[in-house]
């Protein structure tokens, strides 16, 4: 096999090395500094056309999903470790999980991050901060009230934490934090102490 990611840190692609590295599967890893402008030149849209990251190879063929690419890699190369199986008592969970951290959560903390940060401030629009506010914390409660007194969303560590944590990351990062509430911290502080997750953050180009 061969297996190739492109890594830009702090992005999307950390999901992939970080279950590269809980799965113990071995790819080539090329990590490049993080630079938007050159997501959109010729060469870097000839790997993905969406001129986004990640980018993922197996042999020919490419994945361009950050949640597609870890469920690929477990299934195919990991034995299933760290998902779900239909025959799984938690496997609607595990499915619904796995989805809702870039499915049901991207789209709004992508547009408060745009809308508090990315945008130059004068083509910002305040409603448009506010509704991405709004809907993150929706989404948020949900995941408070849905720990419990679990250590992860399914009890054990699973893909679908790799899908929310990393969401968790990017609110943390762009200096939204303060929004998410005491369990979810607790629960981020838990899984951002995993041996994977450390150094998979701790790559650098
Ligand atoms: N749904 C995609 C989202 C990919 C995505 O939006 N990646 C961001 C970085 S985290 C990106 O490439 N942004 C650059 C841009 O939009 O110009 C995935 O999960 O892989």
């Amino acid at each position: 096999m061969s297996l190739k990611l492109i890594h830009f840190p702090m992005t999307r692609s950390l999901r992939v090395v970080w279950a590269l590295y809980e799965l113990g599967i071995d790819a080539e890893i090329e990590t490049r500094a993080f630079d938007r402008a050159k997501l959109k030149e010729p060469e870097y849209l000839k790997l993905n056309p969406l001129g986004k990251t990640p980018v993922f190879f197996d042999g020919d063929k490419r994945i361009i999903e950050s949640v597609a690419i870890i469920e690929y890699l477990s299934n195919k190369y990991g034995d299933g470790r760290l998902t779900r199986s239909p025959q799984d008592a938690d496997y609607a969970d595990y499915l619904q999980w796995l989805h809702f951290g870039e499915a049901g959560m991207g789209g709004y903390v992508n547009q408060l991050i745009g809308q508090t940060m990315l945008l130059p401030e004068d083509q910002r629009i305040p409603a448009m901060a506010q509704w991405a506010k709004v809907e993150t914390l929706n989404c948020l409660n949900f995941i408070e009230d849905s720990l419990g007194d679990k250590d992860y969303l399914l009890g054990e560590f699973s893909l679908a934490d790799i899908s929310v944590a990393y969401l968790l990351f990017l609110i943390k990062v762009t200096r939204n934090g303060g929004i998410l509430g005491e369990k979810t911290n607790a629960y981020f502080k838990r899984v951002t102490a995993r041996d994977a997750w450390v150094r998979a953050s701790a790559l650098h180009p």
